[in-house]
């Protein structure tokens, strides 16, 4: 005989539930907020790792699959079939090793910070279904939002065409995903990230906000000080545009000790922000200050960096990385039981994805010879739960820089 009780909440139905076996017995207990760790709202690390943050219908089928003794050895693949761009960038493996460690699973996958393209496996999956069905919403929500931000990145620094852009986004996301954001943005190509949290080994990059400027009597008070009292390993980059015209602001700025102005004029009064540019770069340089760079900011998109990367120096860029759109990846059965399966609109038996001579690629079954000379670009990762590699952030960014000259020809 199988009862339930409810502990905590009432039951709702789709409510995710722990269920603790005993004998026939199942005691469930609702667990929702056991997995929203401390004061805010955050999914604890644990959870994540012990499957809980999950979808309810993966709880569901593996409840079902389990009463009937179901358990295929599978292979499925993380494959993306559209991209917002035609190709992207690989990132966010290090949290899924992380994440399936342990599990008695295999797990195949290409580099980080390596370009893919549609329908190209990135990361495949060996072992039983209900070993780690669960994970597919956490393996998905890694992948998914790292790689769209590495992706944007990398996309940012070509628009920049070899200025220097810096990552101002993690403002527009939810903090607990901050280093998150500035390791994918690193990966991607950009040179600093504003975020304290941001992982070891990132230069920190910043200016100045204007409430500083608002805090002083007047902006002379501000730069001034900024000038004598940060560090000395502080670039003066100081904002010129908070009360008076850029143009004005920039020079006074300069007089005051500025070895970059950053404009971040608000949009109502943008007009021709190119003209302005212009504008500002020519009056510092009449009045002596030729060396005075100029650090764009402020809502800008790809168009804009690459509209404005020949009058200005460098680029802050928020929200053009950090909420870029997330990678469409979906994880599909593509082998059960050894035998090619798949469903409908996907692509059976498993595969791996070449780089042959002058980059070109071909993704061929397992089974298949490779084309001569050709490198196969997924490689072991777990092996029945054992941690084969330890992704490290800078060859991934290494990876992706290297091909940047390349993916300028590639649209
Ligand atoms: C913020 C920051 C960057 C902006 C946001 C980057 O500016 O200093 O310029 O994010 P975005 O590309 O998504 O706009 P403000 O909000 O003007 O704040 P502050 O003046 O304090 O720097």
């Amino acid at each position: 005989m199988t009862f339930s009780l409810v502990f905590g909440r009432a039951s709702k139905k789709g409510s995710p539930s722990r269920c603790l076996r005993i004998g026939s017995i199942r005691i469930y207990a609702i667990a929702t907020t056991a997995m929203i760790m401390g004061r805010f709202l955050m999914v604890g690390e644990d959870a994540i790792k012990n499957g809980e943050c999950t979808d309810i219908y993966f709880r569901r089928v593996v409840e079902v699959m389990e009463r009937d003794g179901i358990n295929p050895e599978v292979t499925m693949e993380v494959t993306a079939s559209a991209l917002p761009d035609p190709w992207g960038v690989f990132c966010g493996l290090n949290d899924v090793i992380n994440l399936l460690e342990g599990l008695p699973v295999d797990v195949d996958a290409m580099p980080e910070g390596s370009i893919f393209y549609p329908n190209e496996p990135v990361l495949r999956i060996s072992g039983r279904y209900r070993d780690f069905a669960v994970y597919e919403t956490a393996i998905l929500g890694f992948l998914c939002h790292a790689s769209g931000v590495a992706s944007a990145a990398t996309r940012m620094k070509l628009a920049a065409g070899g200025r220097p852009v810096y990552s101002f986004g993690s403002r527009r996301q939810h903090p607990a995903i901050a280093a998150m954001i500035e390791r994918a943005a690193w990966i991607g190509g950009v040179d600093g990230a504003s975020n304290t949290c941001a992982p070891d080994g990132i230069p920190l990059a910043g200016t100045m906000p204007h409430a500083f400027i608002m805090c002083y009597p007047e902006q002379e008070d501000a730069w001034c000080a900024f000038a004598q009292g940060a560090g000395p390993e502080v670039p003066r980059i100081m904002l010129a545009d908070t009360f008076s015209d850029e143009t004005d602001e920039a020079v006074r700025a300069a007089a005051c000790g500025a070895t970059a102005v950053r404009l971040d004029t608000p949009r109502s009064r943008r007009g021709d922000m190119r003209a302005i540019v212009e504008e500002v770069r020519w009056e510092l340089d009449v009045n002596g200050y030729p060396d005075v760079k100029i650090f764009l900011s402020g809502g800008l998109s790809r168009a804009e960096v690459a509209a404005y990367r020949d009058v200005a120096d460098a680029f802050g860029v928020g929200g053009a990385i950090a909420n870029a759109p997330v990678i469409d990846f979906a994880m599909d059965i593509v082998e059960m039981k050894g035998r090619p399966y798949a469903k409908r609109g996907k692509r059976s038996s498993a595969k791996q994805v070449y780089e042959g001579a002058e980059g070109r690629r071909v993704t061929l079954p397992l089974a298949v010879s490779p084309p001569e000379g050709a490198v196969p670009l997924l490689a072991p990762c777990i092996k029945n739960g054992v941690a084969l590699v330890r992704p490290k952030m800078e060859d991934a960014r290494e990876r992706v820089l290297s091909r940047l000259s390349g993916l300028a020809g590639e649209g």
